[in-house]
């Protein structure tokens, strides 16, 4: 038996950190030679390039007319059985509890003890939805039948506990960034028409979620901006974003807000922030944060969920209660006003990022995951995944 795999990932394709972490890993393992099938509603918007050991299955949903909800559930659980048994796969890697392990699993009883699932939780399975008793226990149920269970934080790994009182291991694997995209863009020219020199760049970046708490974020400008001229750029939008709108209306900021919307390119437009804000409430790790630091922008946020496992308070951003809004915009004033503390804390980001969230070495780990779930060994020259080098 070789060491290549054949892998197929479900992943939420559209949008969100979950699924750019599901499909950079996808791309960095097929670089290495495993055979990756994505089985989702649509082709991953980060897949980008064509590659020789990448597919994509997409997963169709039967409008038959007595179904009064399409049965996407049903039709990914058989869409899995399929390219499974058909492509010979060894593996699927899901990403959420909910609905893609219990899809998985069904899947698995399809075709055989034989195909694995492994699977990643993100969050919202555990921190929003697993509150809900009706559908706690199905969400327990995916867990434990997993081969393996991977998290994003240790932070997820203990509400995963609490909450649903699971005992069985789970994996931490921690988030990454792509050092081949995410550095500091030379951006001087494009800022310019952002901002004037002697202003600072603030940014927010999400779906515009209740739980993002983006109305903080135009309070912490409002307050930075009292005392430094700034500007804020938006990125991104949902059910939070009208309230910001009218919000940046009532204080009189239009004129220095501007709402990009959706953006492709992220590195670019993160580089032209001095400062990401993430003021949010849950977060079980904040991916939008980690690709900031890798462009040199450090992070003024809250200590929810696993952020305060990536952004090292003083170190490589600053921290404040949930809420703390006042704390928060007197930490972006200190850092802004200070170009020392400032090329400090960049410094700090640039290094954490490349070294603590190396890509090369949690590809590995997962690839290590993998092989456990398998029952085959490590190939040697994959065996210590943190004596692999992050410097290239
Ligand atoms: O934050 C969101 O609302 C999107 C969600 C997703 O599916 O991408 O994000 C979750 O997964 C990301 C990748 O692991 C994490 O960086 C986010 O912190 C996590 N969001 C929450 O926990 C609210």
């Amino acid at each position: 038996m070789g060491d290549k795999l054949k892998i197929g990932i479900t992943c939420y394709p559209t949008l969100g950190g979950s699924g750019v972490v599901a499909t950079e890993l996808g791309k960095l393992l097929a670089e290495k030679g495993h055979e990756i099938h994505f089985i989702t509603h649509s082709i991953p918007f980060r897949l980008g390039r064509f590659d020789k050991n990448i597919f994509f299955h997409e997963v169709e949903v039967s409008d038959y007319y007595v179904f009064r909800y399409p049965p996407y559930d049903l039709s990914l659980a058989s869409k899995q059985a399929q390219v499974a048994k058909m492509q010979n796969l060894d593996l699927l890697h899901v990403h959420y509890a909910i609905p893609h392990a219990v899809c998985a699993l069904m899947a698995k009883q399809m075709v055989g003890d034989h195909l694995k699932v492994v699977t990643t939780l993100h969050g919202t399975d555990i921190t929003v939805l697993a509150q809900d008793e009706s559908i706690s226990d199905l969400i327990r149920y995916a867990i434990n039948q997993s081969d393996a269970v991977t998290a994003v934080s240790e932070d997820l790994i203990r509400e995963t506990r609490d909450t649903l009182h699971v005992n069985r291991p789970i994996d931490l694997t921690y988030n990454f960034v792509d050092k081949r995209v995410y550095y500091p863009r030379d951006v001087k020219k494009l800022r310019e028409e952002f901002a004037h020199p002697d202003e600072k760049i603030l940014m927010h970046i999400s779906n515009f979620r209740p739980v993002k708490r983006v109305l903080d974020v135009v309070e912490i400008f409002a307050k930075v901006n009292e005392q430094l001229p700034s500007r804020l750029l938006f990125v991104g939008e949902g059910p939070d974003l009208p309230k910001v709108i009218s919000r940046v209306k009532e204080l009189g900021l239009a004129d220095r807000v501007c709402f990009c919307g959706k953006q492709d390119d992220v590195a670019e437009v993160i580089s032209l922030g001095d400062l990401m804000l993430l003021p949010s409430e849950k977060e079980s790790f904040g991916l939008v944060s980690l690709e900031a630091m890798a462009c040199g922008v450090p992070t003024i946020g809250s200590m929810a969920g696993g952020i305060p496992e990536l952004v090292t308070d003083g170190e490589t951003g600053f921290l404040s209660p949930m809420g703390d809004t006042d704390k928060m915009a007197a930490d972006a004033v200190r850092l802004l006003s200070d170009p020392e503390l400032y090329a400090r804390v960049v410094e700090n980001c640039l290094h954490r990022a490349r070294f603590t969230f190396c890509n090369d070495r949690i590809m590995r780990e997962y690839e290590n995951i993998y092989y456990r779930v398998l029952g085959r060994s490590v190939p040697e020259r994959e065996l210590h995944p943190d004596k692999i080098s992050c410097l290239g």
